[in-house]
């Protein structure tokens, strides 16, 4: 786990507004826009492999299987591959998906994802790409069931008033609070919470919360714990991304409120559960459910935060 790194240098964000969001973060300045939900990317340090070309080759088959998944991979929203040939350049990747996607959203946007994360080098020993409907990511160690909230990435979409602030903070402080047990609970093979609330009469509130689904219910519920700490605050809207969890907020319903309440109900509001039996192993087969997607808003506000590790 060594790697070389001043907190930006290794950063690359895989659109065209990146130097400007970079900055808008550098300067601490707000930054609203209206382009398109863009992806996010953190790529780390250049790995350098044993054997560079089989490095390449097995982070091309791992890529190649995410995306020739089956349909009810999808449908769950989750996969994982691995390639292990030549064992000190092995790749291991995994997709998640927002939970009320169809299958065929879930496969678009892997698909997609699959040739943005690809942009620059391949020989990269952590690379993350985020969408606001899906993740992939892939990594020369096992990454399968493992909490991973060290790399990050934020978004958010503008600022409210101070005034507004304070009692908004407060109600999705109290909604987090519930939704991030909630979500932590196996839901037909997902971990994920949604609650849509209401600050005023005409300001709602719509939250969703959702980890990969390898995760323990402790160690979900850390992720989105640290999501939630470096979720911004104050924003009309904003999404906190780790790579084993997320969570979105925003004041208009970004998912599918309809696919999401077909999805079989949790049980009763859980006490935090110390094991939820998911064997540490990365053989595990999440099932089924969701939905076509949505329409995206209008988003963008991009930003990294670094540590090295
Ligand atoms: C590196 O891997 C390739 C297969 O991708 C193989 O053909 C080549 O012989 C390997 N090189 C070394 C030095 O092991
Ligand atoms: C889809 O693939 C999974 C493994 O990824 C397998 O367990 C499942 O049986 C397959 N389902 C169908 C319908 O082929
Ligand atoms: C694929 O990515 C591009 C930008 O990289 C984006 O404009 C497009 O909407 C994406 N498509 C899907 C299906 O996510
Ligand atoms: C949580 O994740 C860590 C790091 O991946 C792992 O070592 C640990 O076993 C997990 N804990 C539980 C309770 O699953
Ligand atoms: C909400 O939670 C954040 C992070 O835990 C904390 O910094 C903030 O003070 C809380 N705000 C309110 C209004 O409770
Ligand atoms: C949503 O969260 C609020 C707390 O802000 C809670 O009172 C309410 O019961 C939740 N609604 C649903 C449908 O879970
Ligand atoms: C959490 O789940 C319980 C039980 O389904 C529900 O009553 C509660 O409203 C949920 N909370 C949130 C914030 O969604
Ligand atoms: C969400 O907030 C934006 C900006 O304040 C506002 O223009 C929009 O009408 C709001 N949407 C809803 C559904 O309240
Ligand atoms: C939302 O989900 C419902 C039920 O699965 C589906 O019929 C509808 O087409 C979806 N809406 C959008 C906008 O994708
Ligand atoms: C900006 C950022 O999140 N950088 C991270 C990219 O990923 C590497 C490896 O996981 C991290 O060390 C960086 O902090």
């Amino acid at each position: 786990m060594s790697s070389s790194s001043s907190p930006f240098n290794n950063v690359s964000v895989s659109f065209t507004a990146s130097v400007f969001l970079l900055m808008c973060f550098l300067l601490n300045i707000s930054c609203k826009s209206e382009a398109q939900p863009s992806p996010i990317r953190n790529i780390s340090a250049c790995y350098t492999p044993s054997n560079s070309s089989l490095y390449q080759e097995n982070v091309k088959t791992v890529l190649y299987s995410l995306t020739s998944k089956n349909t009810s991979d999808y449908l769950a929203g989750f996969a994982t591959a691995g390639a292990r040939q030549g064992t000190p350049d092995q790749v291991f990747g995994l997709f998640l998906c927002r939970a009320d996607l169809s299958s065929a959203s879930c496969q678009a946007c892997v698909a997609n994802a699959s040739k943005g994360i690809l942009l620059g080098c391949v020989g990269y020993k952590d690379s993350t790409i985020w969408y606001d409907l899906c993740m992939l990511t892939y990594n020369y160690q096992p990454i399968v069931s493992t909490l991973r909230v060290s790399t990050y990435a934020y978004w958010y979409e503008y600022d409210i008033s101070d005034a507004e602030a304070i009692s908004f903070n407060k109600l999705l402080n109290v909604t987090l609070e519930v939704l991030i047990p909630n979500a932590s609970v196996q839901l037909a093979g997902k971990k994920f919470a949604v609650n849509r609330t209401s600050l005023t009469e005409s300001w709602p509130l719509y939250t969703l919360a959702q980890c990969t689904p390898d995760l323990t219910a402790p160690n979900c519920s850390q992720c989105l714990q640290a999501a939630a700490e470096k979720l911004p605050r104050g924003k009309g809207g904003a999404m906190s991304l780790l790579q084993s969890c997320n969570i979105r907020y925003a004041n208009y319903s970004f998912y599918n409120e309809t696919a999401v309440a077909q999805l079989p109900s949790p049980p009763p509001a859980p006490a935090p559960r110390s094991a939820e039996a998911i064997p540490n192993s990365p053989a595990l087969a999440p099932r089924s459910q969701g939905e076509p997607k949505i329409s995206t808003g209008v988003i963008v506000a991009i930003i990294f935060a670094a540590i090295s590790g």
